[in-house]
């Protein structure tokens, strides 16, 4: 059967400088890029503690892809921060040399007959799991970190599973081109590419992937130009991107942060994920009439404000860092320790506690923490901030920090706290 007119000739692709060396250089760098995707996206999984129960976990189905799950420490306090800030800025960063690795490798989507055979369908089958799980996490990512919540389901849900989808097309797309990979690379000088504009730009030899166009057009831009181009896009992404996880004043860098570059002045000016408003909670919610209960061994206990107040005062430096790549520097937060309050509730030993929000029944409304995160002494039911009472926003009367824990466990607006063993 003759190829359909179009892309599947093999003379509609022209581009000179397409051919395995070019493609290998793309490759080179997400054969890097992706495994510190995957792994900082796996531990950010690991995190959210999503082996405590149903609370915290939104993927029960996972059966044997949650077979790592470790208890997440809370040493150092920036772990997560740095992960996930390594996570969201590398999947931006990546994006034009992912765009770069599909153009180059776009006669190979059209290849005619479509299956020559059964081998041959097993490798197409595994290049639509690599392409179609790239774009899918890419794109689901990305939507994600610019708060477009447009996908049917959960995220978080849909990016797990295609990560581990995109991953197994990863693994076997590397075995069977590894070698070729290599090849390709030492088939041609990266300082004579450097050197080579356009004029001197020849096709590589032609090639059995068919990537080397047949009836290639005269060139328009060098194989450096090319590389130039991605590596000038990636850059730009990374000045507008990496300032919201470093902060400080590269803050202002940060273009693409959804949240904006200026969260604000004095004590409580730094970053809010959801406002009081946005979740529904009213400051009369939050007023006189507020109380903490705290169950236990015991009977249960309710505490004003005042009275916590009154209690033992603890401090710790630490940062807010969310899954979004975002975070803050580290600010100086004050209230009770977990501990102490486990020891109010008669559980010291406690293994798990569960944080309840004045927030209605929904997404971050509550969580469970662990044992580990109670019992680290800067781990803290806060009530200050930077030497003031928290903001409505950022969670009065009471919320939670942990050192290491992602954003979204950090519950705000606590109204009950229920440790247990
Ligand atoms: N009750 C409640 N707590 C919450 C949230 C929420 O929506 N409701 N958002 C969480 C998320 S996703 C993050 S990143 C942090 C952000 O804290 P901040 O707004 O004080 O910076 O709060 C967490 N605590
Ligand atoms: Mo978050």
């Amino acid at each position: 059967m003759p190829a359909p007119p179009g892309p599947f000739r093999p003379g509609f692709w022209r581009s000179p400088i397409r051919g395995p060396w070019l493609t290998s250089v793309f490759g080179l760098v997400l054969l890097v890029g992706i495994p510190i995707l995957f792994v900082t996206g796996a531990l950010s999984y690991a995190a959210y503690n999503p082996d405590l129960g149903p609370l915290n976990d939104q993927t029960p189905d996972k059966g044997l892809l949650g077979f790592y799950l470790f208890d997440w420490p809370t040493h150092p306090a920036w772990l997560y921060r740095l992960t996930q800030g390594v996570h969201v800025t590398l999947g931006v960063v990546l994006v034009p040399v992912v765009l770069a690795k599909l153009w180059s490798v776009i006669p190979k989507l059209f290849e005619w007959p479509p299956v020559r055979s059964a081998a041959h369908a097993l490798e197409r089958l595994s290049l639509l799991m690599l392409v179609g799980g790239a774009v899918f996490e890419f794109v689901t990512g990305i939507l994600n970190i610019q708060l477009y919540y447009v996908f049917p389901g959960s995220f978080y849900t849909l990016h797990f599973y295609g990560a581990w989808v995109f991953i197994a097309a990863f693994v076997i797309h590397v075995a069977l081109k590894l070698g070729r990979l290599v090849r390709a690379l030492g088939s041609r000088s990266l300082w004579g590419e450097l050197r080579t504009g356009v004029a001197g730009t020849r096709p590589e030899p032609p090639d059995t992937d068919g990537l080397v166009a047949v009836d290639p057009a005269p060139p328009t831009i060098a194989r450096r130009g090319a590389l130039a181009l991605v590596g000038a896009g990636s850059l730009a992404l990374f000045v507008v991107t990496a300032g919201q996880s470093i902060g400080g004043w590269t803050r202002a860098t940060a273009l693409l942060a959804p949240h904006g570059r200026e969260p604000g002045d004095g004590p409580n000016g730094f970053q809010i994920n959801k406002t009081a408003a946005a979740v529904g909670i009213s400051a009369a919610m939050v007023g006189p009439d507020w109380r903490l209960e705290v169950h236990g061994a015991g009977p249960v206990q309710v505490f004003t404000r005042e009275q916590l107040l009154a209690m033992r005062q603890r401090s710790a430096q630490l940062p807010i860092a969310c899954v979004e790549g975002w975070s803050t520097t580290d600010q100086h937060w004050s209230g009770l320790r977990l501990a102490d309050l486990a020891a109010v509730a008669g559980l010291p030993d406690a293994t798990d506690v569960l944080v309840e929000s004045v927030q209605p029944p929904g997404p971050y409304s509550s969580v469970v923490l662990r044992g580990n995160q109670i019992r680290d002494p800067r781990s803290l039911l806060a009530l200050h901030v930077n030497g003031v009472d928290l903001s409505l926003d950022h969670g009065y009367p009471a919320r939670i920090i942990v050192p290491a824990n992602p954003g979204v466990n950090n519950t705000k607006w606590v109204r009950r706290l229920t440790f247990r063993t």
